[in-house]
């Protein structure tokens, strides 16, 4: 058995969660904050069978894709006075660790 946490962005957190609870994985999800940046990401608890493993990251590599989105900007070009325009960032993707459960209880 396995116990599979993955990083993802709180906005596809919510999409992760019910996809695999639709496909019947038990999942707990802590709120998390990213060191580096220090904003708030969540955390995914998976504890599953090994061979089901390929099958939990697939999923949550399906609802966590790194994309770009365009977000306005501003910025100052003359004392007092901004232009607004796109720019392109990149949000999304999961960070995941896979580890070896020595035992699994519900007491
Ligand atoms: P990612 O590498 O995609 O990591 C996203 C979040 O996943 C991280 O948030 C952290 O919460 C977790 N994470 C990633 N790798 C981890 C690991 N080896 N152990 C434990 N947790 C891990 P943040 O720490 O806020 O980082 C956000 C993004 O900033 C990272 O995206 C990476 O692109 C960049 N980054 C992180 N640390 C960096 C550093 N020391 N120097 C430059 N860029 C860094």
């Amino acid at each position: 058995m396995k116990l599979i946490l993955a990083i993802v962005s709180n906005d596809d957190s919510q999409n992760v969660t019910t996809l695999l609870t639709k496909e019947n994985y038990s999942v707990t999800r802590l709120a998390t904050t990213g060191g580096f940046l220090k904003a708030g990401n969540t955390t995914i608890i998976v504890g599953t069978e090994d061979e089901r493993v390929d099958h939990v990251i697939e999923l949550i590599g399906q609802e966590s894709k790194k994309r770009t989105e365009v977000v306005p900007s501003s910025a100052s070009y003359d004392l007092g006075r901004f232009a607004s325009f796109p720019v392109e960032v990149e949000v999304g993707g999961a960070t995941i660790f896979v580890l070896d459960i020595e035992q699994f209880l519900k007491l």
